[in-house]
């Protein structure tokens, strides 16, 4: 048995104390394996703390966790004579099962419980480390990191510390997450070669993780072929090509015998891909899951390919309308074990987007919808900004959304508080949460991570704790929303790094991202009627709604339209004023949120207040100048007063 113990840092959602009412009950886990053993650990471990005992035979338990039911990652919880069982499927459903007793606390052992089935909504819970294994000149260890530097890869090497590997996947099992890529989708030369002469490193990556149920996948650069394998060409059709990667594969199975498989990002931002052989990009999947196949393996395929190049004069190309033009013709094409991972927005993670039409789109492909939990455009981890409330827009919006698998770009890194704002643990766990169980509310995943995380026994006025917690998260991202770019537009931020303001910072630049403000108005026309027929790719009545003026969600009006800055919207208020009255009223509920935090001196650890506090300084500091920037900027173009009267520098 490999040591469980945790390492020295902030215990995130499984402190000691969460484990109190399991490791306090007469406990019998009963099977065998690997996984089971991992049970086995945490029981002993929570009942040497708190005073329970681990059963081996015939003692009368208290809580039973057995295998034998249908579902391998499932399990069914019931009490029965004051006995609690758990009955998993397989041994990850143990596993899931250990957990879920762990949050239910002492509710789990309350007689007369109704029993409930558990098992996840999808098979595969992601997430996507956009890690370098040789610190980046520009993007440093970890791309759109937040939270130090990478869990696995310092200076070029393998990270000695595996003990806080182990201690992250232990923290991903327990919110459902059960497959990991261990790079970032932009494969540098040295990450390339994780493929080949560097699987040692991901196998012993993929070791400490599998106690956990939880498999590795590798980003893997499409080149590989001409890179690795000294070939002229990586094009899908050529012979060689296959056999590379048939045998490239075989040797990773050899390695690492339960791989997950590969996440390519291809003929995006640089990368390579197939259309430099004029193959389509099924083609380009079906050459790398031809070679997982045998073996039982993925790939995850990007569908965040879009033309970086463009013109800005040119007003007909919209990016957009980039993911659904290059996919939906291939729909059927792409083969049984490749997955499409979409964004969930159609241009990229903003704040505000509506969800990429792509995702109603392939009926006839396996797709998984793609969210950040690092904050690239949502505050990079110093604003306070709790995420779910909008995954789950995303996934209320049609059924095929949450049929897809989730997979999300992680935010924890080596910070001692996994990532740097300790309140942004909340976003991972959510993430995994929601993975698991698509149409849980978000605010019952805040109340779950909060009473895992701040255990209510350990703090003198839990009432309070939980009262602030859901005072300055819940509407953490709508206050966000408020002081950045306002109604959808989308993309004010500092061209490079994406921090702070910038409204005409990629205005004139080839990505793609523009607001179009002059005089008269603001927003992007999407329209088929006179605009790009972005609204066009949406299926009734998202295309009607959005193709209207008067239809369209305020929240999204200048992502679909071009408007005058008199505009009415329907809360009856001018675009203009809108815009002013909500970036004063962000950046005051900023303040607000800082003040607020006061009140959790001494219930929280003090090093976790002192952090927030820092952060918050910090995000009362930028929300003022997001509001200043953006006022100033819209009062100059348009020369309308703010009809209340304020100062706008
Ligand atoms: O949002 C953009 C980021 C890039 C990232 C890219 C992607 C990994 O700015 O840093 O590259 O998306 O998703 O591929």
């Amino acid at each position: 048995m490999n040591a469980l113990d945790p390492v020295e840092v902030h215990p995130a959602w499984l402190p000691p104390a969460a484990f109190q009412a399991l490791g306090s009950r007469r406990v019998l886990v009963r099977g065998e394996g690997l996984l089971v053993e991992t049970v086995r650990a945490e029981v002993a471990r929570a009942c040497e703390r708190h005073g329970g005992a681990v059963l081996s035979g015939y003692e009368s338990p208290d809580l039973v966790l057995t295998l034998g039911g249908a579902h391998e990652e499932g399990f069914v919880l019931a009490n029965q004579d004051g006995v609690t069982e758990v009955r998993a499927g397989g041994q990850p459903g143990m596993l899931y099962g250990l957990f879920h007793v762990v949050r239910l606390g002492e509710a789990a052992f309350a007689a007369g419980r109704e029993p409930e089935v558990h098992r996840p909504a999808t098979r595969r819970r992601m997430v996507d480390h956009w890690d370098n294994v040789d610190a980046h000149p520009v993007m440093g260890q970890v791309e759109r990191g937040y939270s130090g530097g990478s869990l696995f890869w310092a200076d070029g090497e393998l990270r000695a510390d595996r003990a806080r590997m182990r201690s992250y996947g232990r923290l991903l099992a327990a919110c459902g997450v059960n497959a990991i890529a261990v790079n970032n989708v932009n494969v540098h030369t040295t990450e390339a070669h994780l493929l080949t002469d560097r699987l040692g490193d991901v196998a012993a990556i993929a070791n400490e993780l599998r106690p956990y149920g939880i498999r590795v996948h590798l980003s893997v650069s499409f080149a590989s072929p001409i890179v690795l394998g000294g070939l002229p060409t990586a094009d899908p059709a050529d012979e060689q090509v296959r056999a590379w990667w048939a045998e490239t594969t075989r040797r990773v199975y050899e390695t690492i015998a339960d791989f997950g498989g590969y996440v390519v990002k291809a003929d995006s931002e640089g990368q390579p891909g197939p259309f430099a052989y004029g193959r389509s990009h099924a083609d380009g999947a079906k050459v790398l899951a031809e070679a997982l196949a045998p073996h039982g393996g993925v790939v995850h395929w990007r569908a965040f390919v879009y033309n970086h190049r463009q013109d800005w004069r040119d007003r007909s190309t919209d990016r957009a309308r980039a993911a659904y033009d290059h996919f939906s013709p291939l729909d059927g094409q792409f083969p049984e074990n490749a997955i499409l991972q979409v964004k969930h927005g159609p241009i990229d993670f903003q704040p505000r987007e509506p969800v990429s039409p792509l995702l109603t789109a392939m009926p006839a492909t396996r797709l998984a919808v793609e969210f950040q939990a690092t904050q690239e455009y949502t505050g990079q981890q110093r604003h306070l900004c709790y995420l779910a409330p909008m995954w789950s827009e995303v996934l209320a919006f049609s059924p095929e959304v949450p049929a897809a698998e989730l997979v999300a770009v992680a935010n924890a890194g080596d910070d001692p508080f996994w990532t740097g704002h300790p309140l942004a643990q909340a976003n991972l766990y959510a993430f995994g949460r929601l993975a698991w169980s698509p149409r849980m509310d978000p605010l019952a995943v805040l109340d779950e991570w909060i009473d895992l995380t701040f255990v209510p026994s350990s703090t003198s006025d839990p009432a309070l704790l939980r009262r602030t917690l859901h005072a300055v998260m819940d509407g953490s991202w709508r206050t966000y929303e408020r002081y950045t770019a306002p109604l959808g537009v989308g993309f004010m931020v500092r061209p490079g790094h994406h921090y702070g303001p910038d409204v005409d910072g990629y205005e004139y630049t080839p990505w793609g991202t523009y607001h179009f403000a002059d005089r008269d108005g603001v927003g992007v026309d999407r329209t088929r009627a006179s605009g790009t027929g972005f609204t066009g790719q949406y299926p009734p009545p998202w295309a009607q709604v959005y193709e209207s003026r008067e239809q369209c969600p305020d929240e999204l009006l200048l992502f679909f339209h071009h408007v005058p800055y008199g505009h009415v919207l329907h809360d009856g208020s001018t675009v203009i004023q809108h815009i002013y009255d909500t970036h004063f009223a962000g950046a005051e509920q900023a303040a607000e949120l800082r003040q607020r935090w006061e009140s959790v001196a001494g219930l929280v650890a003090e090093d976790v207040y002192a952090r927030v506090r820092d952060r918050l300084d910090e995000q009362v500091r930028s929300a003022a100048e997001w509001r200043d920037q953006i006022n100033a900027y819209f009062f100059r173009k348009s020369g309308v007063p703010d009809a209340k009267g304020r100062r706008i520098p």
